[in-house]
């Protein structure tokens, strides 16, 4: 008999998963087999932009390949990605290694389109709260870069909070109106600055007993949020390092880290392109919550809210200023993006 076990994928290395293991133990993780060749079959590159997937709309928990020889040869191999944030059963392989066997039904999940290609990247498994990381200045904010974000975290189903950070910067008056804007559509904003220790006890408010995920450009301080929130963590970086033997560099991506007070929280890399995924054309407009109210109310019942459309209330609401032209900027950007519905 080998020895079954239950982790957390709590990153990736070229090659491999780094497993905490609920014994407490890292390990250094393949892929069985049969996960390897459903997951080549998915990297292959596909002729149609539409073939993002044979089963865009599935539900996650369909997607866990069960372990085990029940499965006869012929069967279609599913289609299955290990992500960071998966607990997966795994077979132990001496102290520190390991074989994945299987993903466990997924709560939920963001992803985004990979870059230069239709296929599926999951961010993070599991979480329960994107905090979408901005800087006042230096970078200063993208805003449609936060509307993709909120658009993919509403369409997941996941909470966002806004985390507006270096503060001590100051705030150009645009960017102090954008956030309040944002307030008053429903979304919480946490005002932070390492420099100042400002907003920190908020945030390490909203992170108990949770799986979180700083998201964000490039440079708006998601590393630095995280060292100050968990000051332990770089030390724990360093015990990933080891599993890999390969040097703190190695690890790409997304990362998880636990957190003193329960609950783990996530960095992850710079974000400069955010590609939708999954998202239907027909459902991006209740991705705006300051459009839901309307929605039901356009001339046609098959309003796509577009500035050509006859008797649009969205389109109205525009131009009477009771939504942000910002955000409806946004909206018709990303719909110019999704493919027509085909069925
Ligand atoms: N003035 C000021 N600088 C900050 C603050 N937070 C972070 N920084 C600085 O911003 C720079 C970028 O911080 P990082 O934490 O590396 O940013 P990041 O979001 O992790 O960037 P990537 O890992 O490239 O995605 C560093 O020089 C930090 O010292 C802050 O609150 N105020
Ligand atoms: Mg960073
Ligand atoms: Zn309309």
């Amino acid at each position: 008999m080998t020895d079954t076990l239950e982790g957390l994928v709590i990153a990736r290395a070229p090659g491999y998963f780094i497993v905490r293991t609920d014994d407490g133990n890292i390990r250094l993780c393949t892929l069985r087999g049969k996960l390897q060749r459903a997951r080549q079959q998915r990297i292959r590159p596909s002729a149609s932009p539409h073939a993002r997937s044979p089963h865009p709309s599935r539900p996650v928990a369909t997607q866990v390949l069960p372990s085990g020889a029940e499965h006869s040869p012929t069967d279609v191999a599913p289609v299955v990605t290990v992500a960071v944030g998966d607990r997966v059963r795994l077979t132990a392989d001496g102290t520190t290694g390991g074989a994945i066997e299987g993903v466990l039904p997924r709560r939920t999940k963001l992803s985004r389109t990979a870059a230069e290609s239709t296929e599926e990247q999951i961010l993070l498994a599991n979480l329960d709260l994107a905090i979408l990381v901005f800087a006042t200045q230096d970078p200063t904010p993208h805003f449609g870069l936060l509307d993709r974000y909120l658009v993919l975290t509403e369409e997941a189903g996941i909470p966002a909070v806004i985390c507006l950070n270096k503060l001590d910067l100051g705030m150009s008056e645009e960017v102090a109106e954008m956030l309040t804007l944002y307030e008053q559509i429903g979304y919480p904003v946490v005002r932070t600055s390492i420099v100042w220790q400002l907003g920190l006890e908020e945030l390490r408010g909203l992170l108990m007993a949770r799986t979180s995920l700083l998201t964000g450009p490039s440079g708006v301080g998601k590393s630095s949020l995280l060292n100050v929130l968990e000051p332990e963590a770089s030390q724990r970086v360093g015990e990933v390092s080891m599993a890999t033997h390969k040097g703190r560099h190695t690890t790409t991506g997304v990362r998880l880290f636990p957190l003193t007070g329960g609950g783990w929280l996530a960095d992850s890399a710079g974000i400069r392109e955010l590609a939708l995924w999954n998202v239907p054309r027909a459902g991006l407009p209740r991705a705006f919550p300051e459009f839901r109210a309307l929605l039901g109310a356009c001339e046609y019942a098959d309003c796509t809210h577009t500035p050509e459309e006859e008797g649009c209330v969205i389109y109205q609401s525009v131009a009477s200023g009771a939504i942000h032209p910002s955000r409806y900027a946004s909206y018709l950007r990303l719909l110019s993006e999704l493919p027509d519905a085909d069925a």
